[in-house]
């Protein structure tokens, strides 16, 4: 059987401002070019759980209206997020013309698996790895059935497969993936990430990221590695034998976390010996009325906010930069937030900082609260859920000047100069050497 592994790629905004301002603010584009092409992992990892006896092909589609013929095959799987499924069925109704069954996942489908079936011959509902292996035996028996959930605790990481990096021309991609862990002890409302996927947070057993890494040497000796996880060094303990096995080995390396990275000195000491240049950190707003109620647990980012800014200093005291992560249109925002997010940057001076508008993806309870009060604009407007177009009705303002002011926000931090004084910043801060720790962490 030939299987064509289709993932749905490139970054996307609708806002024609916003895209245009990507396109000639320095510190935006930076980040745009560094993302812009990464692989799907979660189809890399789909072709390892595949027999042998199967043919691979894995393509990626940017721009749906450029596929003149879909690639030929027997099954075609689908991976997309919720701002290119639309692409993605608009591709599966063309097989479903030619008589070619598909299958799709992701974490869009899995929220709303119904909707995948209106186009998709199969959907799968969470992880794919131990489902993976099912569809496939019932496309071989002729017997595809129609939704493929996973049971019980999910998938073990420790029986994670090598994802199939060499199907890659590696000179096409500037950052290659590899996950760490997946799901994340916090709940933020508006989080849609692998916590909707997996029941708890766990982590890959370190000798086999290690086996992955040495994989994507195999075909690209020199990688730039981003690791794809929600929050990798929530298990401190576990932070520190990655970052050991790290050391030495001369690779660069940035990924997500939270501000509780601050809290370890013996982390922080190893990271940049380690490989690591960057850690992008969810602040998600400088004031608490932003904050309050948005990790739903205990409040938990409420609860760190006084540390915000000894955080940034600390991190970037190491010698590692900091990706500081603001949401815009937070309940808790008002017209204030907008010079309050700029002040924060200001005075902290991040390396980077990345503003996003507040996004209802479907299957996180933002969504669900958004859409029972009525105040989702397009319902099903998926193609709007980019993180940088407004696709709901704020509390504190107009969806128009949400839009308005964040990106008068987004020209003033991501102009020349903002630029300019956040890399010296950051350079003054990493010569001056490593700051001591916050401490009395709960
Ligand atoms: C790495 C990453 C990227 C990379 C690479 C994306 C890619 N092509 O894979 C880059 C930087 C390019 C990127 C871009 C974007 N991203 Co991004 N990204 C991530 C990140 C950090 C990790 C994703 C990942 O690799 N996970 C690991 C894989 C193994 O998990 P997975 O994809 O969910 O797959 C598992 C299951 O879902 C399932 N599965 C998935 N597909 C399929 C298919 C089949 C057939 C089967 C059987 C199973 C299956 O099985 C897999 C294994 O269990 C997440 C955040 C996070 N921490 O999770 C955000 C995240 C996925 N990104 C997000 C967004 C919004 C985007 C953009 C839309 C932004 C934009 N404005 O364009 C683009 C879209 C990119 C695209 N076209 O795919 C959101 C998606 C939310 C959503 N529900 O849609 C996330 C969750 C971050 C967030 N802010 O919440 N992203």
């Amino acid at each position: 059987m030939k299987i064509a592994l289709i993932a749905m790629s490139g970054v996307r905004a609708h806002n024609p401002v916003l895209t245009a301002l990507g396109l000639t603010l320095p510190g935006f584009l930076e980040r745009g070019k560094a993302i812009a092409s990464m692989p799907s992992l979660s189809l890399l990892t789909l072709a390892a759980l595949t027999p042998e006896r199967h043919e691979v092909e894995y393509h990626e589609v940017a721009d749906v209206n450029e596929v003149r013929a879909v690639p030929e095959c027997d099954l075609a799987a689908f991976s997309t997020y919720t701002g290119q499924v639309k692409d993605a069925y608009a591709l599966a109704d063309r097989y479903a013309a030619l008589g070619v069954p598909t299958v799709i996942g992701g974490l869009h489908v899995t929220s709303l698996p119904e909707e995948a079936l209106q186009h998709c011959t199969a959907v799968v509902v969470g992880e794919g790895e131990s489902v993976w292996p099912r569809v496939i035996a019932d496309m071989e028996a002729r017997r595809l059935g129609a939704v493929y959930q996973v049971n019980g605790m999910g998938f073990d990481l420790s029986d994670a497969p090598i994802p199939r990096y060499d199907l890659l021309d590696a000179a096409r991609y500037n950052r290659l993936t590899v996950q760490t862990s997946r799901g994340c002890p916090w709940r933020c409302e508006f989080c849609a990430s692998s916590i909707l996927l997996t029941p708890r947070y766990h982590q890959k057993p370190v000798e086999r990221v290690m086996a992955e890494i040495d994989a994507i040497q195999a075909i690209w000796p020199e990688p730039f590695i981003e690791f794809a996880d929600d929050n990798t060094f929530v298990n401190k303990h576990y932070g520190r034998e990655l970052a050991a096995a790290m050391s030495g080995r001369g690779i660069p390396w940035f990924t997500e976390t939270d501000v509780s990275v601050a809290e370890d000195p013996e982390l922080l000491a190893m990271l940049k010996g380690a490989g690591c240049r960057e850690l992008l950190i969810g602040f998600e707003s400088p004031n608490r009325s932003g904050l309050d109620g948005l990790e739903m647990k205990r409040n938990w980012k409420l609860g760190r906010l006084d540390r915000y800014r000894d955080a940034v200093a600390t991190i970037q005291s190491h010698g590692i930069a900091v990706n500081a992560c603001f949401i815009l249109g937070l309940d808790g925002q008002g017209p204030e937030a907008f010079d309050a997010v700029e002040r924060f940057v200001e005075e902290t001076l991040p390396f980077d900082v990345q503003i996003t508008f507040l996004t209802p993806f479907p299957g996180t309870p933002l969504y669900d609260r958004l859409l029972a009060a009525g105040r989702i604009i397009d319902v099903g407007g998926w193609e709007k859920c980019t993180l940088f177009d407004v696709n709901f009705i704020p509390q504190q303002m107009t969806p128009g000047d949400l839009e308005e002011w964040g990106i008068g926000l987004g020209m003033r931090l991501y102009g020349k100069e903002a630029t300019a004084r956040r890399r010296a910043g950051f350079k003054a801060q990493a010569a001056a050497g490593p700051r001591p720790t916050a401490t009395g962490a709960s």
